[in-house]
C-alpha cells in the first residue's frame, strides 16, 4: 500500500543517543529487534519482505538467501560497519538496492586498538599479566623479555584510512621505516608518512611489526597463511584488526608453536567469537580481543548515527553520506 509510512527494519539495539534519535523518527515506522544481539535469522528474512530500509550489523549475513527475501519496497541496506564483506554487494545491487557503510568515524578507535595490540604483543603483556596474577614479578635482567619499537620497521597491509592512522600513531614511537603493501600504491597517503610501497613478500621479509588493515575480499582471504608466516622474521609480531579470515588460524598456531613469529595479537578471528576451547585463546604468544576495534562510546554513537543517515537517505532517494560502490573514495572498506 502506498499510504503507509516507509518501514525501517533495525536488527539490534543501537547506542543510547542514536537509539533515542531512532525512536524520535516520525516519518518512518521503525521495526526493531529489541536486544543488543542481532535479530534471529528467520525474523530478519521475514522482516525484509515488507521493509523499505534495513539497518544491520556484521553478524547479519546479507547473502543470496537474504536477497531472495527482499521485498519490492526495499531501497537500502545500511550496515553499522565500515567493512561489508557480510554483504553480497553484487546480488544486492542487482536488485537495485543501495548499500551504505560507516567509513571514517571508526578510524581513530580502530587505529588505537591496533596500537594497543602492537604494544601488548611487543611487551608480552599477556604473559606479564599471567605472571602478576600468579604473584610473580618481572624484575629480572634476563629471560623472556619484550621488544620495543625504536628503530624497527613497520609493515602496513592496506594503507587506507585505518592503515594511515595506525602508521601515524606508531611513527612517534621511533619507528625507523614504514613499508606498505596492497592492491596499489597510494603516493598521496604514503608520502606524509614516509611509507614505501613494497610487495607483500618484501613487507613480510623486512617488517618487525606487521599490521593487517585491509578489507576482507576474495584477494585477501587467507592472505596470511603458512608461506607468509614462514617468510616473517622470527622476532616479528603480527597484529590483525581487520577480519579474522585474512589470517589462516591453523597456520598461525603452527607458526607460533614453531617459533616462526614472536607473537600474534588479534582483535578479529574466524569465527567470532572463537570456540572457548580454541588453542589460540590460551596460547601464551597469542593475544585475542573480542572485536573491540570500534567499541568506544564516541565511535559506536557516530557509526550508528551515520548508519541512520545512510538509511534515511536511501529510503528517501537522496545521496548517502557513504555509499558502497559509488565512484570516489568515500565507501572504501579500510
Ligand atoms: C564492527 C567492524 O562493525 O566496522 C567494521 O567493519 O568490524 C566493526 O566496527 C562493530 O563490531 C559493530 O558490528
Amino acid at each position: 500500500s502506498l499510504s503507509r509510512p516507509p518501514v525501517l527494519v533495525v536488527t539490534c539495539q543501537l547506542p543510547a543517543l542514536a537509539q533515542q534519535r531512532l525512536e524520535a523518527l516520525t516519518d518512518v515506522e521503525v521495526r526493531q529487534h529489541g536486544s543488543l544481539q542481532s535479530m534471529p535469522r528467520a525474523a530478519l528474512l521475514g522482516a525484509l519482505a515488507d521493509a523499505d530500509g534495513l539497518i544491520c550489523v556484521l553478524s547479519d549475513r546479507i547473502d543470496a538467501e537474504a536477497v531472495q527475501a527482499f521485498g519490492p519496497r526495499l531501497r537500502v541496506v545500511s550496515t553499522v560497519s565500515v567493512g561489508y564483506d557480510h554483504v553480497d554487494v553484487a546480488a544486492v545491487q542487482r536488485r537495485g538496492v543501495r548499500i551504505g557503510n560507516t567509513p571514517g568515524v571508526l578510524t581513530d578507535a580502530t587505529a588505537d586498538t591496533t596500537v594497543l595490540l602492537a604494544l601488548m604483543a611487543a611487551r608480552r603483556a599477556k604473559q606479564a599479566l599471567a605472571l602478576a596474577e600468579g604473584g610473580g614479578g618481572g624484575f629480572v635482567l634476563a629471560g623472556e623479555l619484550g621488544s620495543q619499537f625504536t628503530g624497527k620497521a613497520l609493515g602496513i597491509i592496506g594503507l587506507g584510512r585505518i592503515g594511515c592512522a595506525t602508521a601515524a600513531r606508531l611513527l612517534p614511537f621511533g619507528i625507523a621505516r614504514v613499508v606498505y603493501a596492497g592492491s596499489r600504491a597510494h603516493a598521496e597517503r604514503a608520502t606524509p608518512l614516509g611509507a614505501e610501497y613494497v610487495t607483500l613478500p618484501e613487507l613480510l621479509r623486512v617488517a618487525d611489526i606487521v599490521c593487517i588493515c585491509c578489507p576482507l575480499t576474495e584477494q585477501t582471504a587467507g592472505l596470511i597463511g603458512r608461506g607468509a608466516l614462514a617468510s616473517m622474521k622470527p622476532s616479528a609480531i603480527l597484529v590483525n584488526t581487520a577480519r579474522g579470515a585474512i589470517v589462516c588460524h591453523d597456520a598461525l598456531l603452527e607458526a607460533l608453536d614453531a617459533g616462526r613469529i614472536a607473537h600474534a595479537a588479534l582483535d578479529v578471528t574466524d569465527p567470532e567469537p572463537l570456540p572457548v576451547e580454541h588453542p589460540l585463546l590460551r596460547h601464551p604468544r597469542c593475544t585475542v580481543l573480542p572485536h573491540i576495534g570500534s567499541a568506544t562510546e564516541e565511535t559506536r554513537s557516530a557509526m550508528a548515527n551515520l548508519a541512520i543517515d545512510n538509511a534515511l537517505a536511501g529510503i528517501q532517494g537522496r545521496p548517502m553520506v557513504a555509499e558502497v560502490g559509488e565512484p570516489g573514495p568515500k565507501a572504501s572498506a579500510d
